[in-house]
């Protein structure tokens, strides 16, 4: 099988990748065992890479549609596919076997895309401070473009996205700690380590992906903060997922 090819936006962090969008996809391919192969391309570069492609848009979390990775070409199909949910629909229909490395097991599709809504809204709270610290991880090609867009998308200048020891900041936080409980009451219900119980899924994929991000952008201390909360299952969820995954 020759390998997919993921496109994603680099970083200054080691091992380039940063963003939770495309995590969900480099965990899915990871956790199927198919191979990939990264193409890194900066913010400004996106629209023209991904429409010389031929990729289709996808939409933005404020609602634009827009080119946007990650995109994948898989070369053994052809098929060139956006979107973090339909690559992962994709991925599944392409390639269902081994049944038990499935990422919508029991017909759970629809319910894991309403979970990842769910997800999205408990930690919207938190999107300015993440932003905040995704500026200072980008490279010099991404930075400007990132804040423009982000300071259009917010409706205020970058200073006041989440200043530094601001009300803001802090009810940011305390907005980000509320919907980590809720996330975590899914959790205490569920009879097994993940969503959907025994069965791992492609909802633990978008959890997994939403700890990378933080762990990631996050300055240490902040990181270490939030992936304590709630007895610690975030930094516990994330090994979790990594280790599932074979994405060590
Ligand atoms: N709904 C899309 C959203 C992807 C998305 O927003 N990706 C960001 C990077 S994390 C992007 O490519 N943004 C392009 C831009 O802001 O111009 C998905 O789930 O794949």
């Amino acid at each position: 099988m020759k390998p997919i090819i993921l496109y994603d936006v680099p970083s200054r962090l080691p091992h380039k990748y940063w963003s939770q969008n495309t995590a969900k996809t480099r965990y899915s391919l990871s956790f199927k065992g198919l191979p990939y192969e990264m193409v890194w391309v900066e913010f400004p570069d996106i629209e023209s890479t991904l429409s010389a492609l031929g990729a289709p848009k996808s939409t933005r979390s404020d609602g634009s549609s827009a080119h946007t990775v990650p995109v994948i070409h898989d070369p053994n199909t052809g098929a060139i596919v956006a979107d973090s949910f339909d690559i992962a629909a994709y991925l599944e229909s392409t390639y269902p076997y081994p049944a038990n490395r499935s990422l919508f097991p029991n017909g759970s599709r629809a319910l894991v895309y309403a979970f990842g809504i769910t997800l999205a809204k408990a930690t919207e709270g938190a999107a300015r401070w993440a932003a905040f610290r995704v500026e200072e991880v980008l490279n010099e090609g991404s930075r400007e473009y990132f804040v423009r867009t982000r300071e259009k998308r917010f409706g205020v200048r970058w200073a006041e996205v989440s200043p530094e020891g601001s009300e803001a900041r802090a009810a940011q936080k305390k907005a980000l700690k509320k919907g980590l409980d809720v996330l975590d009451a899914c959790y205490q219900r569920s009879e097994g380590p993940w969503i959907q119980g025994m069965s791992f899924s492609y909802a633990d994929v978008l959890v997994g992906a939403q700890m990378m991000w933080y762990r990631g952008v996050l300055r240490r201390d902040e990181w270490e903060e939030v992936s304590g909360w709630n007895g610690g299952r975030w930094g516990r969820v994330l090994e979790d997922v990594e280790r599932e995954c074979h994405f060590l």
